[in-house]
């Protein structure tokens, strides 16, 4: 492969059999052209973020090595999303099928009307902190905050790997 990237995806779902959902996720994450997938982490039980009506979440990162752009990566990601039958409506942080975000980018700030990366809560949510740490050893943000660190910091919220 020409020069690639390591990138972390956070996934997530609490609709339509959700472990299913993400299990499916990491198989079509590792047909994506140009990419492949260095590792997965457990899968993770966690209460919702937002709207406390909806059912909880299975979280799981998983890393790729690509080639593509961020934002041919985004699209490879959101057709993935839609495939599973998300339907995007202004429901913010409200119950879905298939979430993919990517988390970080090799070690790039990106900033722009499509992508933000990092991607903006990933400091403060368990569910992406420790299923990330798990994957990652001595993994550092762009801004130099070492994910260990603040994984080990952070309240887990009743999270259980599963
Ligand atoms: N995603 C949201 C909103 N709330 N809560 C959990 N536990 N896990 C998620 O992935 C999640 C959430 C919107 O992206
Ligand atoms: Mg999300
Ligand atoms: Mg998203």
């Amino acid at each position: 492969m020409p020069t690639t990237t390591i990138v972390y995806v956070g996934l997530g779902s609490n609709l339509s059999k959700p472990r299913l959902q993400v299990s499916n996720a990491a198989k079509a994450i590792a047909n994506i052209e140009n990419s492949r997938v260095c590792a997965l982490s457990s899968l993770y039980l966690s209460k919702p973020m937002g709207p406390q009506d909806q059912d909880d979440y299975i979280n799981a990162v998983i890393s790729i090595e690509t080639s593509l752009s961020a934002l041919a990566l985004l699209d490879a990601l959101q057709a993935i999303e839609n495939a599973a039958g998300r339907v995007r409506k202004d429901n913010r942080w409200g119950a879905r099928i298939l979430d993919c975000d990517i988390l970080l980018y090799g070690n790039e700030s990106i900033d722009n009307a499509r992508l933000t990366v990092p991607h903006y809560g990933m400091k403060l949510r368990e569910f992406v902190l420790l299923p990330l740490a798990e994957i990652a050893t001595n993994l550092y943000l762009p801004d130099g905050t070492s994910v260990n660190t603040i994984a080990n910091e952070i309240n887990s919220n009743g999270m259980v790997k599963l």
